[in-house]
């Protein structure tokens, strides 16, 4: 029996029960679902009515006899249960749900629709992971903002809506400057995202065309949130400062002009009548070339407050990003101490308990840009009355671009549980997020950018999937462990073969480590090339630009010295305990090094070996790690469906041979620099090789490679 709306998420939720079950044991169920849903509307028509049903069938559990399914909302179900029924249901949060499976009877509840939707979701993942067994849990969302955000463009010179950063073709939701027609694939997203816990979608570029305000996009907009809405999905746009100069003709973007908060008033509202339960806004201002209060001498906060008191009636959210930094004025050959780094703490300082209360300060993990290992940034341990969100990149822009498996959950994880130790007391970031740690009133949460496109991978690789299921898993419960999410991804995507466990597990979780060693590691960052792609090795690129990540490299040192006695003076940014760690080379960790100090290549390490041997062996490890995993999936031939068999084998072959030009590369780039010689020997010398400009070629001519240490000998064929 369907009691519910259509097109809302309890109504899905039964769907989803019915359709899950069939799909997991292969056969149409007999199962009633009963939906217990507040003021439910109008019953589907192949419901028995609103009564509540029972039927025969095989719910799972293996056995044939009489159970029901109830899922609804707590409400709704105590109002239609009262007395003894309701007992035991504990106290649940927003999005929160409750399931207990007794004798093959289910019963799943949710704090509110999408709890219940969330609720089935998870008793279907039990069960295609073979739980059949009697069960009660309850479970809650860390934080309340479990968001995603996509960089799509409305238009991408030509007709196309591509995705900034986007590995897994054009944009789903905007072609032409226009929301597109068929918004299938966006329902799709929905369904994918609530099956993770993920709550809504900021659907356009942080670097924002003012045109996705026009009333037609609007009304575009709309239809993708109507698209999202019954998976409990809320729209968020993100927004360009100017708009109400280039789009509104008005002379001024100011954001204490009336004018201006009139304009932003009326959007807003324009916005809510289309879109009632539209998330809010995402905004990206005074930052890299975008418009933004700094432009008119206002501060960050005059420029979130402009949004924020626009939603306010509405109950939206603003997320202000803290990824502010000012490239035209970074010139390390002029400043020493100039120091991207340093940025975000320096342009928020003075502002904590300046925000609207509806203000989410959305922070990138790391100080300065999605790098491979950076130190949990400091912002986060100075905003003790603002709400803040960590924001991480499930695209993996510097991490090799889904072309290299790198599964990135361990290194979220170490930045949630990083101890920020403000007051001398345990602050781990995760409990800075959700208010715990200074008592806030208003949560944040999470944002990752996941910057899926219409390929059918959704991002462009079949494993890189993980890396989205362990954003939704950690946003709802940041004390998981990276490799048992891991372990239930596996299971979800590709059965329950032991052996296919065996090698994903083993091939994602040495995959972060060993991209770091093979990309630039003891803190140096991704040397990935910083003017293009940022994607194959150029560690020349880093120096010399505002962009980059300034390594400092000399003939004899190397290293950003960040140290307040003698550097930028970004560690003094930390809380006191946590500052006086990294001030000293003695107390700062191997691996962030050379984030903090400026050292000679033979520095020794804590493990015994000097910078330079460290960053030769490392390079070779790393990149011989990536060998085995061609090897590794070879074994699953038979095991995983040959579409997806092959489509995986092609890329990790490939990540392999492009480990070892990231190997030699930057082993060549610091062996020329420094002119100190591999102690095993190897590097600058590949005697076994066969150079492919020196072979007979036909059909390809040699060319000169930039930079020189791309290719052995600079050259290459083409
Ligand atoms: C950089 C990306 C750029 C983004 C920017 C941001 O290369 O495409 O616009 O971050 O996050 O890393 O705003």
């Amino acid at each position: 029996a369907l009691n519910a709306t259509e097109g809302l998420p309890v109504y899905t939720a039964g769907q989803e029960l019915a359709q899950g079950i069939e799909g997991i044991f292969g056969k149409k169920v007999d199962l009633d679902v009963d939906l217990a849903t507040a003021g439910a509307g109008k019953s589907n028509g192949k419901g028995k009515g609103n009564g509540k049903g029972k039927g025969k069938g095989n719910n799972g559990h293996g056995h044939d006899r009489d159970t029901t399914a109830t899922v609804g909302t707590v409400a709704a179900y105590v109002d239609s249960n009262p007395g003894a029924a309701a007992a035991g249901i504990p106290e649940l949060a927003d999005d929160g749900f409750y399931l207990r499976v007794s004798r093959g009877n289910v019963l799943i509840l949710g704090q509110n629709e999408r709890g219940a939707l969330y609720g089935a979701f998870h008793y279907l993942s039990l069960l295609a992971q073979g739980n059949a067994s009697d069960y009660t849990l309850a479970s809650n969302p860390d934080a309340p903002i479990r968001w995603v955000n996509q960089w799509d463009n409305m238009q991408d010179g030509g007709t196309h809506g591509s995705v900034e950063r986007g590995y897994g073709g054009d944009s789903i939701f905007f072609w032409d400057g226009k929301v597109r027609d068929d918004l299938t694939r966006a329902g799709l997203y929905a369904r994918l995202l609530a099956s993770i816990g993920v709550n809504a979608v900021v659907v356009n570029n942080v670097n924002a065309d003012p045109k996705t305000l026009t009333p037609e996009n609007m009304d575009g907009l709309a239809r993708i949130a109507n698209a999202f809405r019954p998976y409990g999905v809320q729209l968020g746009v993100s927004l360009n400062f100017a708009s109400p100069q280039t789009l509104g003709g008005l002379d001024s973007f100011d954001p204490l002009d009336e004018r201006v908060v009139e304009w932003w008033r009326d959007i807003t509202d324009a916005l809510y009548e289309r879109i009632p339960d539209m998330a809010g806004y995402l905004v990206k201002a005074s930052s890299e070339g975008q418009p933004g209060p700094l432009t008119y001498n206002r501060t960050l906060a005059d420029g979130a407050n402009l949004f924020a008191r626009a939603l306010k009636p509405h109950g939206g959210r603003v997320l202000f990003r803290a990824f502010v930094y000012d490239h035209t004025s970074l010139d390390e050959d002029k400043d020493w101490k100039a120091d991207r780094a340093k940025a975000a703490v320096e342009y928020f300082d003075g502002l904590d308990g300046k925000f609207e209360d509806n203000v989410v300060i959305q922070i990138k993990y790391g100080p300065i840009d999605f790098q491979v290992r950076e130190p949990a940034s400091p912002l986060f341990s100075r905003l003790v009355r603002t709400a803040s969100a960590l924001e991480l990149q499930i695209t993996q822009e510097y991490l090799g671009q889904q072309a290299h498996l790198v599964y990135l959950a361990p290194m979220w994880k170490e930045i949630l549980d990083f101890d920020f130790r403000v007051d001398g007391r345990p602050s781990r970031t995760a409990d800075i997020l959700n208010g715990k740690r200074f008592g806030r009133r208003r949560a944040g949460g999470y944002a990752g950018v996941a910057n899926v496109g219409t390929n059918t991978t959704w991002l462009g690789s079949h494993l890189a999937m993980s890396n989205l299921y362990a954003f939704g898993r950690l946003a709802w419960d940041p004390s998981s462990e990276p490799e048992s999410v891991l372990r239930d991804w596996i299971r979800l995507t590709f059965g329950d073969d032991p052996k296919v466990l065996d090698v994903i597990t083993r091939m994602s979780m040495a995959s972060w480590p060993a991209y770091e060693n093979y990309s630039g590691n003891l803190g140096i960052q991704t040397l990935t090339d910083i003017l293009l792609g940022h994607y194959g090795p150029n560690p020349a690129s880093q120096d010399g630009n505002p962009w980059g990540q300034w390594t400092r490299a000399d003939a004899d040192s190397i290293g950003m010295d960040r140290t307040v006695w003698n550097g930028t003076g970004f560690s003094g940014q930390y809380p006191p305990e946590v500052a006086a760690r990294f001030e000293r080379i003695e107390t700062t960790p191997d691996e962030l090094l050379l984030w903090f100090h400026h050292v000679p290549y033979t520095h020794v390490l804590k493990s015994g070996k000097t910078v330079i041997q460290h960053f030769y062996d490392a390079h070779y490890e790393g990149s011989a790690v990536a060998q085995t995993f061609p090897r590794l999936w070879e074994t699953l031939r038979g095991r995983v469906d040959d579409e997806r068999f092959e489509h995986v084998l092609f890329r990790l072959e490939y990540q392999a041979g492009h480990a070892l030009v990231w190997r030699d590369s930057i082993n060549n780039f610091y062996f020329n620099k420094s002119g100190i010689p591999d102690a095993r020997g190897r590097v600058g010398h590949h005697p076994y090789r066969i150079e492919a400009e020196h072979m007979r070629l036909d059909g390809y001519v040699p060319y000169d490679v930039s930079p020189f240490e791309a290719a052995s000998g600079a050259r290459c064929v083409v």
